[in-house]
């Protein structure tokens, strides 16, 4: 090929990505209900969901709670394959390229934690309250919900413990990461509003989790948070002893169980019960995780979503461990 048509590929290659960028753009939403956008809907309640991602399954959580039907489409994230959340299709949806999202008669509500509230005020007559009647209580739940809500974990991983829990996701991103062809975490790198994610999982794809403990500032993040994170479950164990539980609030299951059946799933995809769930460190914690994933909506959110990536990452990580003292060291804190 001659200096001419080199410089043809070139211009049209630029060209392409200009114009997918521009077609791809992201920018912030406003949290809550859009009563000015309305979008195509089949159903009264939809939700944009993705298998793995916290705040997904959390919502989830909160529907099956209500008993609230939903028509469900799964999105792909980087971590279950794809970035399905950077295409036009989601973007449509949600032009901050995140998910969830609930559709409520077509209306999207931004953010989980505003996704639960809202399905809890608006759910069908003669769903289970997840809200105390008592505005003191209400209140009471409120900073309890908020210990739960995810909102900016790099910055702030000390704020709740939906912040402090990514940082021990980092090991499975690691480990399923080994099954995302690296051309589908190219595509971030073009196009995704933080490229310090893609460019993190092309590390971790680059030197799997064996070489975690020496990975620049990784271990000094996995031990930061999970610290952290036990502070928060060291509360939760005297929140439940001091209200004899057996839930949060008392007698009755509110939203703010629910944030925490999903922090105790993460815990346990990222095969790390042993850390954060021993029954001889945290007896009350252990017994309320056990009574949280006995319940129907365990099943109907989490169970009955599974995928072969997170079971694959699981055992990696465990295998890992086992194989690997200073891997063991890092994830288990000795
Ligand atoms: N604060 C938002 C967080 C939304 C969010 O960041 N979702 C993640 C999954 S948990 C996501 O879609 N990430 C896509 C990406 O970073 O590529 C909420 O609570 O809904």
């Amino acid at each position: 090929m001659g200096g001419y048509g080199i410089a043809a590929l070139l211009i049209a290659a630029i060209g392409w990505f200009l114009l997918e960028r521009a077609r791809r753009r992201t920018h912030p939403v406003p949290p809550g209900r859009q009563a000015d956008v309305e979008l195509p809907h089949e159903a009264e309640w939809e939700l944009y969901h993705n298998v793995l991602s916290l705040c997904s399954m959390k919502t989830r959580v909160c529907l099956a709670e209500l008993g609230i039907p939903y028509v469900g489409h799964h999105v792909d994230l980087i971590e279950t394959g794809a970035y399905e959340n950077l295409r036009p299709g989601l973007l449509g949806v949600n032009p901050a390229g995140t998910v969830p999202v609930l559709l409520h008669r077509g209306h999207p509500i931004y953010e989980s934690h505003e996704q639960i509230r809202y399905a809890a005020r608006f759910a069908p007559s003669g769903a289970t309250s997840l809200v105390p009647a008592d505005p003191e209580e209400r209140a009471e739940m409120e900073t309890w919900v908020d210990r739960t809500s995810l909102t900016n974990p790099l910055e702030e991983p000390g704020k709740s413990a939906a912040n402090a829990v990514p940082g021990q996701t980092l090991p499975l991103f690691c480990t399923m990461v080994e099954r995302v062809p690296l051309h589908r975490i190219v595509e971030g790198l073009l196009f995704h509003f933080d490229k310090r994610r893609p460019l993190m999982f092309i590390v971790f794809k680059i030197v799997g989790i064996e070489r975690l403990p020496r990975l620049g500032p990784v271990p000094a993040a996995i031990s930061e948070t999970r610290g952290l994170l036990l502070g928060f479950l060291d509360e939760l164990e005297a929140r439940l002893d001091e209200k004899g539980g057996p839930w949060i609030m008392g007698e009755q299951f509110t939203l703010a169980d629910v944030g925490w059946v999903v922090i105790f799933e993460r815990i346990r995809q990222a095969n790390a019960e042993n850390v954060f769930l021993d029954p001889a460190d945290r007896p009350a914690v252990a017994a309320y995780w056990a009574r949280l994933a006995a319940r129907p909506s365990y099943r109907a959110a989490i169970l009955d979503h599974p995928h072969p990536i997170i079971d694959y990452g699981r055992r990696r990580i465990a295998e890992a461990k086992a194989d690997h003292a200073d891997v063991r060291a890092l994830l288990e804190g000795e």
